[in-house]
């Protein structure tokens, strides 16, 4: 398939590289497709931290001899070749890899056509996205003090957690790992924490806290109902995706809004939620669910139920994954939040163009495309290998079980 913008010259894919980077204590993923055209090039995220060569193996394996020679003004189409060609479809590594894909075609477009992203997707209906960020201490009175130190910079929403929360003591059952956690603790010490960062940092401040699915669907129920009194702005995955049938009696019974998403890999996991109005705000992963094309998509439907978005925001999506977020916040209407994690000086040296921060707000690269050049050289400086970061998935119960994170 061809049919390219008007009065360009028709283009084909030539190459497509797979760029791993390991900074901030995550593995990124960038996929970058080059052009017959001279300097035009796109850049996308794939960025699953914890298989991240399992990526790189779709993108230079399958998806390289899938694109090469290609029209890359053609996202939808190769797309949906692309999704197909596998036959067994979906999944974090599949769709990882799409998502760097698709990334990097809606950048070319945007280089192209001398546009930003946004302008592509219809325009600003907002100057800046407003940002949530990420206090952490290990008492309840350092967590407040973290969350007030964001309140002085300017940011009018923050999400609260007390590290270490949960422990118990170990016993003569408790397995030999560096990360221990018991449910039942961890709500008790929760509830106390947000009492305490509520009566420290006042009522000006929206405060949010991420569950992380780590309690059961009824200590979920009874969690949720215990933070009614603190007017959360919403309360992050509550329960799992394993356990989507449990929404509907989360709902029934607690008026705190719910937020989940970042697992999502599948329309079958998000839509009943969205089509029953069992959550408020989506959080997909982006680069999880395949991409921005599949993105803005979700974005539409969540529009005609009234949900908003809170795309997922961590370290682990790289600064081209935020400006594919950013442009959905700026161009929807259901736009709601924006988790943002901040970057050190070595991620924008290597991202170099990435979303700025002003006053709490997310502002927009107004450069073409994603508005992102990515250096290369440095980049190499910092090699992925097999680790998988932040002892992610390696949490147990005093009784030496597998804890879920
Ligand atoms: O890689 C896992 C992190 O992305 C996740 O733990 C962060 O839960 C998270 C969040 O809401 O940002
Ligand atoms: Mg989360």
């Amino acid at each position: 398939m061809s049919g390219c913008l008007m009065g360009l010259k028709p283009a084909k894919i030539t190459d497509v590289k797979f760029i791993g980077i390991a900074i901030q204590h995550d593995n990124l993923g960038v996929v970058k497709i080059e052009t017959d055209q001279p300097g035009l090039y796109g850049y996308g995220c794939a960025s699953m931290t914890t298989r991240l060569l399992a990526v790189q193996t779709i993108v230079e394996e399958y998806l390289r001899p899938f694109l090469m020679g290609k029209d890359p003004d053609c996202i939808e189409d190769i797309w949906q070749a692309a999704y197909l060609s596998s036959v067994y479809r979906s999944g974090p590594v599949l769709n990882n890899a799409l998502s760097g894909m698709d990334q990097a075609l809606w950048d070319i477009k945007g280089r192209r056509a001398g546009m930003p992203v946004y302008q592509l997707l219809g325009g600003k209906c907002r100057n800046a996205a407003d940002v949530y960020r990420h206090a952490a201490g290990r008492t309840p009175e350092a967590v407040a003090e973290s969350a007030l130190d964001f309140m002085r910079q300017g940011y009018r929403n923050v999400r609260v957690h007390m590290r270490g929360t949960g422990q118990p003591e170990k016993t003569s059952a408790t397995a030999d790992s560096t990360m221990l956690f018991e449910p039942r603790i961890y709500m008790r010490e929760t509830i106390s924490m947000i009492d305490t960062v509520r009566n420290h940092c006042g009522d000006k401040v929206n405060l949010l806290h991420d569950i992380h699915e780590c309690v059961s669907p009824a200590e979920a129920v009874v969690l949720c109902k215990q933070l009614e009194p603190y007017d959360l702005y919403f309360i992050e995955d509550p329960l799992a995706a394993e356990d989507l049938g449990y929404f509907d009696i989360l709902r029934n019974q607690c008026s705190t809004p719910i937020a989940i998403g970042e697992k999502f890999h599948s329309p079958h996991e998000w839509m009943p939620l969205i089509s029953n109005r069992l959550i408020d705000f989506i959080r997909v992963h982006i680069s999880l669910a395949g991409g921005l094309s599949v993105a803005r998509k979700i974005a539409t439907v969540c529009e005609a139920f009234g949900i908003k978005t809170a795309w997922h925001g961590p370290r682990d999506v790289s600064p081209i994954g935020h400006a594919a977020n950013l442009a959905l916040d700026l161009t929807c209407p259901n736009f709601g939040i924006q988790e943002w994690p901040g970057y050190d000086e070595a991620a924008l040296e290597i991202f170099g163009g990435a979303p700025q921060e002003k006053d709490g707000y997310l502002w927009a690269n107004e450069a073409p495309g994603w508005g992102i050049e990515v250096n290369e050289e440095l980049a190499k400086k910092y090699p992925v290998t097999n680790a998988v970061p932040r002892q992610l998935g390696d949490m147990r119960r005093q009784d030496g079980s597998v804890m879920r994170w």
